[in-house]
């Protein structure tokens, strides 16, 4: 038993009597390693025949990869890897002149310094976790895709027509986003964003180990301009975050009102938050000018205590984590981590803890003990709920009305059924079931250790992703996917709702720099140049591609040139990429269909250096090459 467990009020066999009332216990013991014929039938559904499509886009967080992944489902298929605060070796993300403008336009100017001195443009790493699309009228929209950087406190938006990033804001005054959700209603609108880490609020070296001067910030951005609209200064760390379906009230679990620096302080409260923040009372204290100007941003106070309207502190039971809003819009599940039991907000009540004063638990109407180690909470739009137990090693299945009920002193169990996973899982998620079009079908359960249930990997194991059947009261695991470190939170919807593009437009802003550049030098990048423009010791190079050609089959500089290669790919076809890989330069990019790519390099090295095509494309795909030659200094 870990310290943790010792702390929970309710033991292991009282959990397992508890369940045993339950209706059906489906996988604990033998039901989830001998695979049932129902099982089996399940399975045959998620397995998709060679060509077909999926019913539904898995958006899924890799963590400390710090990339978007693209999945299929019920394939379980990995689609796409869209760099987002990562490096990317095969489509020159962080390296590109066009990737390095959305890597560099966001970051605070002190970064930017900080990053130079150490000769960087742009951080290398990144820990994303929390991927979410845009809402409209409280179901997905399919405009764009929002996550955050728990490791550099940044939030990056990825577009959906093209699926690549284009927008990453760096959060001033802040430190740790962590929990992020956009608003589901009207649209999005605001995309809240929780700063994990308390720092003291200007942190340039004045207060240091004086915690008791320590701050939490709420972040608020516009989701279509991705700057921060305000922030919230809060008492306690913030760990998830979302929002009602009413447009009114955004919502963040809270552990450590402690302000405990360790774990033994961190822990000692039985009782810790969820910060209510009230959206039109923020707006209305900006509009009063109740605010300090910090690094740009309007900062208002909502430390407990404060009194003022912006926020409410509900005290929840034991270190909450994740906080998920039902598909009824009424309802929110806040899971307790350290407490078996998970707390149910009722959202209609919240008006009256504003202007009535009301008792801040006055809001919560259920609080059914689930298991050990509830961390999430995800939704079959039918009014069950799916909970993680990352102790357990359990998802369990329960009724939210009976929950409510069992709280009014009714003797009725919500336990519908619970199901073994591989092994101790974090988030899960429903297809559908962050919006209010939940449908039922699939669940994931995202679970942390793999353990055994792969072949051997070495010391570093992959995480399991494990897809569940939930169309029943019996949940059925009918597939294991290992995932490479380390995804956290995932969204799966419904495939009509996505609609990416297969070329780009010519038109679009990702290379307006480019466009610009060969304006002025008299150049239409569809075109090219048949000799390198000298500008200086500035050199640029504008190349086509067709495949399987290059525009030039060689351009020469100067050695010490600095030279900047622009590619044009003429090639209005679907999936005809080509590539530009230049040899022992350490220069590669992606250049998908219709698109212009560049990058600017120093040609330091003289002698011959061929470049060649990097992405297969043709079946002269190999003879896709040419040639830099770079003149010796004072030839
Ligand atoms: S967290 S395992 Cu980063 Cu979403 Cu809960
Ligand atoms: Cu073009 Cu390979």
């Amino acid at each position: 038993m870990s310290e943790h467990d010792n702390k929970l009020n309710i033991t292991r066999r009282g959990m397992l009597g508890a369940t045993a009332t339950g209706a059906v216990l489906a996988g604990t013991g033998l039901g989830s390693t001998l695979m049932t014929a129902k099982q089996a039938s399940a399975a045959a559904n998620a397995n998709l025949e060679p060509g077909e499509l999926d019913e539904y886009y898995g958006f899924w967080s890799s963590g400390q990869t710090g990339e978007l992944r693209i999945l299929g489902f019920p394939s379980m298929r990995e689609l796409m890897r869209v760099p987002v605060f990562n490096r990317c070796s095969a489509t020159g993300w962080g390296q590109t002149n066009e990737s390095l403008k959305i890597m560099t336009d966001g970051l605070l100017p002190e970064t930017k310094e900080f990053l130079a001195k150490r000769g960087m443009k742009t951080y290398d790493n990144g820990d994303l976790h929390h991927p979410h699309m845009s809402f409209t009228d409280g179901t997905y929209d399919g405009r764009y895709l929002f996550m955050n950087d728990k490791a550099n406190t940044r939030v990056a938006r990825v577009r959906c027509d093209v699926m690549k990033c284009d927008k990453i804001t760096e959060i001033p005054n802040a430190k740790a986003i962590h929990g992020l959700r956009p608003q589901k209603f009207p649209r999005t609108g605001y995309v809240f964003a929780n700063g994990e880490d308390e720092t003291p609020l200007v942190n340039d070296g004045t207060v240091l180990d004086d915690p008791s001067q320590y701050v939490n910030i709420f972040t608020a951005l516009d989701g279509d301009t991705m700057e921060v609209a305000w922030q919230v200064i809060v008492s306690g760390n913030l760990d998830n975050t979302d929002c009602d379906y009413q447009g009114k009230y955004a919502y963040s679990t809270s552990y450590n009102s402690e302000m405990g620096m360790n774990l033994a302080e961190m822990t000692e409260n039985e009782l810790d938050h969820v910060v209510v923040f009230n959206l039109a009372e923020i707006e209305a204290g900006i509009e009063a000018g109740d605010y300090q100007e910090l690094k740009g941003v309007k900062v208002l106070d909502g430390r407990k205590g404060q009194n003022k309207k912006y926020t409410r502190y509900i005290p929840i039971p034991n270190s909450p984590h994740g906080i998920n809003t039902a598909p009824d819009g009424k309802h929110v599940c806040i899971n307790g981590k350290l407490s078996p039991t998970v707390s149910i907000m009722d959202v209609t009540k919240l008006d009256a803890l504003f202007d009535g004063d009301a008792d801040p638990r006055s809001c919560i109407v259920g609080e059914p003990q689930l298991g050990l180690g509830p961390l999430h909470t995800a939704y079959d739009g039918q009014g069950n709920a799916f909970t993680t137990l990352f102790l357990d090693s359990q998802i369990v299945k329960w009724n939210i009305d009976k929950a409510i009920e069992a709280y009014g002193g009714a003797d009725v169990d919500p336990i519908i059924s619970k199901v073994d996973v591989h092994y101790q899982p974090g988030h899960n998620s429903t297809t559908m079931g962050e919006t209010k079009e939940a449908d039922g079908k699939w669940l994931i359960s995202m679970n942390k250790f793999s353990k055994d249930r792969f072949l051997n990997t070495g010391p570093l194991k992959p995480e399991n992703e494990q897809l569940i059947d939930i169309s029943s009261n019996e949940m059925k695991v009918v597939h294991d996917g290992p995932t490479f470190a380390e995804p956290h939170d995932s969204i799966m919807v419904r495939s009509d709702i996505v609609n990416p593009v297969n070329v780009w437009d010519r038109n679009d802003v990702t290379w307006e720099d480019a466009r610009k550049q060969a304006e002025a030098d008299g150049i239409d990048l569809e075109d090219g140049a048949e000799e390198p423009i000298r500008d200086g010791n500035k050199v640029r190079v504008y190349m086509t591609s067709q495949a399987p050609t290059f525009s030039l089959e060689k351009f020469t500089v100067k050695q010490g040139d600095e030279v900047t290669v622009y590619i044009t790919n003429l090639d209005d076809v679907d999936d005809v990429t080509h590539g530009f890989c230049l040899g022992n330069y350490g220069i590669a990019m992606e250049v998908a269909p219709m698109a212009t790519a560049s990058v600017t390099f120093t040609a330091d090295r003289p002698g011959v250096h061929w470049f060649y095509c990097q992405w297969f494309c043709h079946a002269l795909h190999m003879e896709m090459r040419g040639r830099m030659l770079v003149e010796p200094q004072g030839a």
